[in-house]
């Protein structure tokens, strides 16, 4: 068996909102990886660049003219070599050049690639024989902010976080019912609700934040007495894209409500305490490090996550573990280019006790490697949605897994 890379061929395809977006083919001596790029909505400042100037079609020339010849002839195996070229090829600290997206694409279609070749699947190839964890499905129910347009919470994600389940595939289920309840809840709460949802497949309303609040806890908790198990919840705030930084105010539109960091450090605290909720994803603006730690600082049970915060970027992770900024960081592949970044990302979080949460993007395709990722790098929690083509892909990839494993299979320890 041999994982000589042959040819790389790349193309342009969609995302579920109808983006453009790069596909990207490896093709070795004795196998074949395939993967696909996502797109998000609100960025964090700090990732990488997604494309050159010029876009997709840049992109495209880029793999043809740059790195295709490059690495032709190399083993695949190796990815920290692979992924050194990409850095090598591009040239500046964020792929303005080839476009991070790009690194991305080739990155795991490699690491895909290399596993094909030896007849293992990635989480395999990647993780070994230890790799046997299976990850908590945090799913979206309810949308807002930047994910929705006109009226809808500000708050940008209500998440399901099923930590009772004692397999996926019930974890899975449960938030199918969360999701599905939410829907009827919704609907009895106002006859003109339409059933909308967002790319990630979560309903839109026109509710409030408090609103959106009581009603994923009622749906949280009839599932949890029906299933007997615990459902929990919590949010991705997603507050840089609420974040007024001329008038140093949180802007809450839907409620019409403005709150300074202070204000807003109360607020949060106090719906953790009355929710319970298990998980707050960037309760601040991104470079407020210090405002996140206050918050660690004083919750016991939840997850205090940096997404817009880290980027899944080492240096930042790094500059956030000397403060204490949070327990848990989001991973999300392409906002730091190659699966060697992210992986060390990974890897110096999990050494500091931090929860990594394998992500998905609001633009995404129905390449479903994050799930595989998730499992070869023990990641506790995958965030991937519940509903919609992008969403299921990335979940029935879990269940196959789980199934795969048969009697090894075991789930995660949360630890909340
Ligand atoms: C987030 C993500 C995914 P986007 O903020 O966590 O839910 O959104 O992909 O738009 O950045
Ligand atoms: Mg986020």
């Amino acid at each position: 068996m041999s994982s000589i890379i042959e040819d790389l061929i790349a193309r342009k395809i969609f995302n579920n909102r109808g983006e453009e977006t790069i596909e990207v083919d490896v093709i070795t001596t004795s196998g074949f990886g395939r993967a696909s790029a996502p797109a998000g909505k609100s960025r964090g400042k700090a990732e990488v660049a997604y494309y050159p100037q010029g876009g997709v079609d840049q992109a495209l020339k880029a793999i043809d003219d740059l790195v295709a010849p490059e690495l032709a002839g190399l083993n695949a195996d190796f990815q920290e070599e692979i992924d050194n070229i990409l850095h090598e090829i591009d040239g500046t600290t964020n792929f303005k050049v080839i476009g991070g997206n790009t690194a991305f694409a080739v990155s795991i279609a490699n690491a895909e690639a290399a596993a094909n070749s030896h007849n293992l699947l990635l989480f395999q190839f990647l993780g070994g024989n230890t790799a046997n964890t299976l990850p908590y499905p945090l799913g979206n129910t309810i949308s807002g902010g930047q994910h929705t347009r006109g009226k809808a919470p500000d708050i940008q994600e209500f998440l399901a976080l099923p930590h009772g389940a004692e397999t996926f595939l019930e974890a899975a289920t449960a938030n199918a019912q969360i999701h599905k309840r939410i829907g009827e809840l919704l609907k009895k709460k106002d006859k003109l609700f339409s059933g909308g949802k967002s790319s990630e497949g979560a309903w839109i309303a026109n509710i409030g934040n408090l609103d959106a609040f009581e009603i994923i806890a009622k749906a949280c908790e009839e599932v949890a007495n029906e299933l007997d198990f615990e459902c929990g919840f919590g949010v991705d705030v997603a507050a840089a894209s609420m974040w007024n930084a001329k008038e140093k105010k949180y802007v809450y539109q839907r409620d019409n409500k403005k709150m300074d960091t202070g204000a807003h450090l109360e607020f949060l605290l106090n719906l953790i305490e009355k929710y319970h909720l298990v998980y707050v994803e960037d309760a601040f603006d991104e470079e407020d490090f210090e405002s996140f730690s206050e918050l660690t600082k004083k919750t016991k049970k939840c997850l205090i996550c940096g997404d817009d915060l880290f980027t899944t970027n080492n240096e930042r992770l790094n500059y956030g573990i000397k403060l204490n900024a949070a327990n848990s960081i989001i991973i999300k592949v392409n906002q730091i280019g190659t699966l060697t970044d992210a992986s060390e990302t990974i890897g110096n979080a999990q050494s500091h006790g931090y929860t990594t949460v394998m992500s998905h993007r609001s633009g995404d395709t129905c390449d479903w490697h994050i799930a595989q990722l998730a499992v070869a790098y023990k990641c506790p929690i995958i965030k991937t949605g519940i509903v919609e083509g992008a969403r299921i892909a990335k979940i029935n990839e879990l269940v196959r897994i789980e199934h795969f494993l048969g009697n090894r299979a075991k789930m995660a320890d949360l630890n909340i």
